[in-house]
């Protein structure tokens, strides 16, 4: 299992993307929901939960709970002077340490708000960075988050970088891993474009094991869906493998391939794990992880996973439909309602006809796995069909590792088989000229 820092340990507890140094043991997180006009409160409650786990996946602790209605943006603070009013005093009386606001702010408004708080603020951007951030394992991954962040960061430290220079690091200045966080203005530029020119290097070689996976016709599905919806535990289950799951939001932010072999077909399969996905991903994370996303976007098939046990399943559903379709990933798709064992059976039988052309599993419990796995050898090569070919006698191996051979026939200078093959195989099989159509039709 992959080692990971235990966010409760006392130097986890800070909020990477800010521009403040303190140091304290347990962030007291102020969490402040949005509700826009022609917004319901209703609608934000999900959002909300989702902050608090966020949150707490940040190592912070989500302290107090405060919901407020905006009808008209204030472009310097976001929310009105009223709200602002309470939520100074909530914040000095209950020695808040960040709040965290459930929407996107501008460098001004942050800045803005950071002066009025005395403390530090946030938003939900920068919290998912930070998650990223914490998380990130591979030198790809760690690149592409310090380029999300110092994205990020340089509008909101312009006139700053003197200052927490000299503080000499701590929030904001430290990134992924071992790295430090450029935080003079004039040199993130520098750093942007070193960064991006190495993960250039890093797409590179990438590309390179992807050409040959395609030379040799190995086909890729790619597991994609919310995050927390259990991709990495399916991934586990079905190749026999190591990936780390846990009940965390952004558990994995790299991309991890593993083998699937499938019953009954020698060809393996590849079946990648990748970052999940959220609604209001920051664009900036999109830009800087496409390398990584690419795999869906390369990929044969989609394994689409969704929690059967969220409260909006229709949600995560649009928001993965919505980023699969900005990262132009349009491969043919099945759909898995994961966790099913969470779920009473009205429920799964309510998502049964609305999802009919769903499965229905339970990753933790091997639960109807091998039904996912017929369905992904059925999409990828096909169903099984009853054929007469002649071959060459000496492909008579070949053929055989792709279908099951039901008789043999010695011709003159040839051999007539009758056998069971999957379609997409056959076509294979008839396009590389392996085998041809017995044309007597027997
Ligand atoms: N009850 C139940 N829990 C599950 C099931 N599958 C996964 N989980 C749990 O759900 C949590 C998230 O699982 P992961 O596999 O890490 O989910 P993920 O989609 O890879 O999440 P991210 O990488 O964070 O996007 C873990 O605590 C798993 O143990 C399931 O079928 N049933
Ligand atoms: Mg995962």
């Amino acid at each position: 299992m992959n080692e990971r820092n235990n966010p409760n340990q006392v130097d986890r507890r800070l909020l990477t993307v800010s521009d403040r140094d303190i140091f304290v043991t347990v962030q007291r997180a102020l969490l402040v929901g949005i509700i826009l006009k022609n917004e319901t409160r209703a609608d934000k409650e999900e959002s909300l939960k989702e902050l608090t786990n966020l949150v707490k996946t940040a190592g912070s602790t989500p302290y107090i709970v405060q919901t407020k209605r905006v009808d008209k943006i204030d472009p310097k603070t976001f929310i009105g002077k009223g709200s602002i009013k309470e939520l100074e005093d909530i914040s000095k009386s209950n020695d808040i340490d960040v709040v965290i606001f459930d929407c996107e702010l501008t460098p001004n408004q942050q800045k803005e708000l950071r002066t009025i708080f005395q403390c530090d603020v946030v938003d939900r951007t920068g919290l998912i960075l930070d998650i990223f951030s914490l998380h990130a394992q591979s030198k790809e991954a760690s690149l592409q988050v310090e380029l999300a962040m110092s994205v990020y960061l340089k509008p909101r430290l312009a006139g700053l970088g003197k200052t927490l220079n000299q503080q000499g690091g701590g929030i904001g200045t430290r990134g992924p891993g071992e790295t430090k966080l450029e935080t003079d203005s004039r040199l993130i530029d520098n750093r942007i474009n070193k960064l991006k020119k190495e993960l250039k290097k890093i797409e590179k070689q990438r590309n390179v094991q992807s050409s040959s996976r395609e030379k040799n016709n190995i086909p890729l599905v790619s597991i994609v869906g919310y995050t927390n919806a259990g991709k990495s535990t399916l991934l586990k289950k079905l190749t026999n493998s190591d990936a780390y799951a846990a009940d965390e939001l952004f558990a994995t932010v790299d991309s991890l391939q593993r083998e699937l072999r499938i019953k009954d077909i020698q060809d393996p399969l590849i079946l990648s794990d990748t970052v999940g996905f959220i609604q209001n991903l920051p664009t900036t994370l999109i830009e800087s992880f496409k390398s990584t996303l690419m795999v869906a976007t390369k990929a044969d098939l989609l394994v689409h996973v969704v929690d059967a046990a969220t409260a909006l399943p229709e949600m995560h559903i649009n928001t993965v439909v919505s980023i699969l379709k900005q990262i132009d990933a349009k491969s043919n798709e099945i759909m898995v309602f994961n966790k099913i064992d969470k779920i009473d059976k009205a429920t799964l039988n309510q998502l049964k006809e609305s999802y009919p052309q769903a499965l229905f599993v339970s990753s933790l419990k091997n639960d109807g796995l091998d039904l996912l796995k017929d369905r992904i050898a059925e999409e990828i090569f096909g169903i099984v069909s009853l054929g007469s070919y002649q071959i060459n006698p000496s492909k008579l191996d070949t053929v055989a590792k792709f279908g099951k051979i039901l008789n043999v026939r010695n011709e003159s200078n040839y051999l007539v088989l009758e056998l069971e093959m999957r379609d997409k195989l056959v076509d294979r099989l008839l396009s590389l000229k392996i085998m041809e159509k017995n044309i007597n039709g027997e």
